[in-house]
């Protein structure tokens, strides 16, 4: 319990400090490579991250010109189902799509 001195000797109850902690986010990325066909890649930005095709578009072709791109920022837990999610569904179609999850 957080209490002060008074100048006249008294304690008096502070309060509570209420602020919640925020959690710290992560980055989930996609890395380029040379196998996986772009409209595979617009899909899993669609079904995944909730992007539309033209927003999807933008970040697959990103993606492909500089090697990697980001997907969106998450807590912990919530990027890395994102990244078991989509690596599975790259496995099960048979291309080598590379997702991670990048802290700071
Ligand atoms: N470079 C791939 C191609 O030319 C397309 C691609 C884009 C692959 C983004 C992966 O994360 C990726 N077919």
């Amino acid at each position: 319990m957080a209490t002060r001195k008074q100048r006249d000797g008294s304690t008096v109850l502070e309060p509570e400090k209420t602020r919640e902690k925020v959690p710290p986010l992560y980055r989930v990325v996609l890395l380029n490579d040379d196998y996986t066909p772009m409209d595979f890649v617009v899909v899993v930005l669609e079904k995944f991250f909730g992007m539309g095709r033209e927003q999807a578009t933008v970040v697959m072709l990103q993606v492909h010109r500089s090697g990697k791109g980001v997907c969106g920022v998450y807590p912990r837990d919530v990027a890395a189902t994102k990244v078991e999610q989509v690596s599975a569904f790259a496995q099960r179609h048979q291309h080598p799509l590379a997702c991670v999850m990048e802290g700071n």
